[in-house]
C-alpha cells in the first residue's frame, strides 16, 4: 500500500495532490464536518479544529447568518491552519443547472471550495457541467458512489457505475465519497484493471463511541474505515464537537487530537510501519 506522500507526486489532479500533500505535510488523514447553524459557532470550530485536520467539510446552506465575510473568515483559517476546504453540496441535476449551482447564486462554492460532490444519479453529464466552472479552477469532484446510511440504494450496479463514470472523467474527479475502496469496482471481465488509477477514498460515518445516531447515521471506527475498508480519509462532524448547543472549546479540540491520532495510527498499520 502506498503512502500518502508518493501518492501525491504521482496524482494527475491538482486538487487530490494538494490533499494528499496537506495530510503528508501535517500527518492527519482527518476530515472535519462542521454542521452548525450559526457562523460564530462554525469560525469558532473551525478554528480549534484546525490544527489536526487535512479537509474541512461544510454544508454552508444550514448557515443562518450566512455572508460573504464568513468565506472571508473560512480561507483565512484555511491558509492559518493549512487545510483545505470540501463543501458537501451532494449536486444531483442537469448539467446547466449544477453549473450555476455551482458558481453562481449566494454561496458562489467553486470560487472557494477545493473540492466539492455530486451524487451520480444523472449520468456523466452531471459531471460535464460541474467541470465547465471547476476544471479552470483547479478544483476536484468526488462521487458518491455509496453513503453511510441503513438502506442506501447506492450500492451494486449503482455503485459499479459510479466508478466507470470517474473513470471515464479522470481529469476532474479525483476519488468517491464512499465506505471501502473502489479499485477493481466495475471493471469488466478482460478489461483493464485500475493498477494505473488512484481514486480518492473520503468516508464519512466515522465515530469511536457509538454505531449511529438514530436518524439513520452508521458508525465505524477508524481502525475499520482505514485498515479493513482501505479509505483514505475519515469524515467525522459530531463525534468532535458532541452538542452544537453547549460547545466545550477544549473538548473539541481534544476529541479532534484523539481522531487525527486513531486515523494516522490506522494508516501506518495500513502501510506496514506500526
Ligand atoms: P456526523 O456528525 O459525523 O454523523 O456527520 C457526518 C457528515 O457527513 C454530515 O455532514 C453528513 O451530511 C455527511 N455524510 C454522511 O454522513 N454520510 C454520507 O454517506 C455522506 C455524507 Br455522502
Amino acid at each position: 500500500m502506498r503512502t500518502y506522500g508518493h501518492r501525491a507526486n504521482n496524482h494527475p489532479n491538482a486538487a487530490a495532490r494538494q490533499l494528499l500533500e496537506t495530510i503528508d505535510r501535517k500527518k492527519t488523514n482527518l476530515c472535519v464536518s462542521v454542521d452548525v447553524t450559526r457562523k460564530a459557532d462554525f469560525l469558532a470550530i473551525i478554528d480549534l479544529v484546525g490544527p489536526f485536520s487535512c479537509l474541512v467539510k461544510t454544508h454552508v446552506d444550514i448557515i443562518e447568518d450566512f455572508d460573504h465575510d464568513l468565506i472571508e473568515q473560512l480561507q483565512a483559517l484555511s491558509k492559518k491552519h493549512d487545510f483545505l476546504i470540501f463543501e458537501d453540496r451532494k449536486f444531483a441535476d442537469i448539467g446547466n443547472t449544477v453549473s450555476l449551482q455551482y458558481s453562481s447564486g449566494v454561496h458562489k462554492i467553486a470560487s472557494w471550495s477545493h473540492i466539492t460532490n455530486a451524487h451520480p444519479v444523472p449520468g456523466p453529464s452531471i459531471i460535464t457541467g460541474l467541470a465547465s466552472v471547476g476544471k479552470p479552477l483547479g478544483r476536484g469532484l468526488l462521487l458518491l458512489a455509496e453513503m453511510s446510511t441503513k438502506g442506501s440504494l447506492a450500492v451494486g450496479s449503482y455503485t459499479e457505475e459510479a466508478v466507470r463514470m470517474a473513470r471515464a472523467n479522470k481529469d476532474f474527479v479525483m476519488g468517491f465519497i464512499a465506505q471501502r475502496r473502489m479499485d477493481g469496482v466495475g471493471v469488466q471481465e478482460g478489461g483493464n484493471s485500475a493498477e494505473e488509477e488512484d481514486f480518492l477514498i473520503l468516508t464519512p460515518g466515522v465515530g469511536l463511541d457509538v454505531r449511529g445516531d438514530g436518524m439513520g447515521q452508521q458508525y465505524r471506527t477508524p481502525r475499520e474505515v482505514i485498515v479493513e475498508s482501505g479509505c483514505d480519509v475519515i469524515i467525522v462532524g459530531r463525534g468532535i464537537y458532541g452538542n452544537p448547543k453547549a460547545l466545550d472549546a477544549d473538548n473539541v479540540r481534544r476529541q479532534a487530537e484523539r481522531y487525527m491520532k486513531e486515523g494516522w495510527k490506522a494508516y501506518l498499520e495500513r502501510i506496514g510501519e506500526k
